[in-house]
């Protein structure tokens, strides 16, 4: 009996504070109950106050970390966070089409929440080109999808014409994440367009809470993770707002600053 647990994995950075990327992803695997398997692309040193530094990993090495998951496990699904540059994606995509590594989930990182850029402007054609065309599933947050889109989005009506650009673009599935930067809104509400067609809006609460780092990383690992169960993308999809939902909603302290979601939350 080998490789029968579900094992799931992610291609991110490293984000040194332990609230947002690779780390986001790992404790969201964790406690959806996979296996977490990373290739890691990059390296973010920062802190709840905000991003200091960064730099990416050499090209063979990301290789090699490929190589080596490919040669001995069976990974059921995969998603992207942080590639930093336009030779990383290429990379990227060409390893992840070299072996088979389940569905991919495409969260299209650009820039954190806090104004860090994570992604080189002269990349965003590269991510249109290679990386949106082979998304399974694709997460971006309102910026994202007005960057790979070219759109400018300022109600519902344009988020729901991103999200079909965005499919006539490739992917095969979006959830194209609502506004959420006025502290008045109740709600933040993401459009989901399915590869069938069929389309919805998923509402959630609006926090009053500074501690919401690795949202969008914790919300493309849940849905990994359940198609990595074997979950139908639609049940994915809904699973992973409540838990993200909840992870905003209950608070942990950590860190002076902007921290991070509460990936027990959703358990408890
Ligand atoms: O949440 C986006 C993100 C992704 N990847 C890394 C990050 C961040 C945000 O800080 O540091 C490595």
């Amino acid at each position: 009996m080998v490789n029968e647990y579900p094992q799931v994995m992610t291609i991110a950075g490293s984000d040194s504070d332990g609230s947002a990327g690779m780390q986001a992803d790992l404790h969201t695997f964790f406690t959806r109950k996979v296996y977490g398997i990373s290739v890691m692309t990059a390296c973010v040193a920062g802190n709840s106050y905000g991003i200091h530094a960064s730099v990416s990993l050499p090209q063979d090495f990301i290789n090699q970390e490929f190589a080596d998951i490919a040669e001995d496990f069976k990974v059921k699904a995969t998603k992207t966070g942080m590639l930093a540059d336009s030779a990383l994606i290429k990379n990227v995509v060409e390893n992840y089409q070299k072996y088979d590594f389940g569905p991919l989930i495409v969260d299209p990182v650009i820039m954190t929440k806090h104004g860090n850029m994570l992604l080189e402007e002269s990349a965003f054609e590269t991510l249109r080109r290679l990386l949106v065309p082979i998304a399974t599933v694709i997460t971006p947050n309102f910026y994202e999808s007005e960057k790979l889109t070219g759109m400018k989005i300022k109600n519902d009506d344009d988020l729901e014409v991103a999200a079909h650009k965005l499919q006539d673009m490739g992917a095969k599935n979006v959830v194209a994440k609502g506004y959420h930067q006025d502290e008045t809104q109740k709600k933040v509400c993401d459009f989901v367009l399915l590869e069938s067609g069929k389309s919805f809006w998923l509402s959630a609460p609006y926090h009053h809470t500074t501690h919401i780092n690795g949202t969008g990383d914790s919300l493309s690992a849940c849905i990994a993770a359940e198609i990595g169960k074997e979950k139908g993308i639609e049940e994915a999809i809904r699973t992973a707002k409540d838990y993200v939902n909840m992870a905003i909603g209950s608070e942990i302290s950590v860190g002076h600053k902007f921290g991070p979601i509460n990936h027990w939350a959703p358990n408890n």
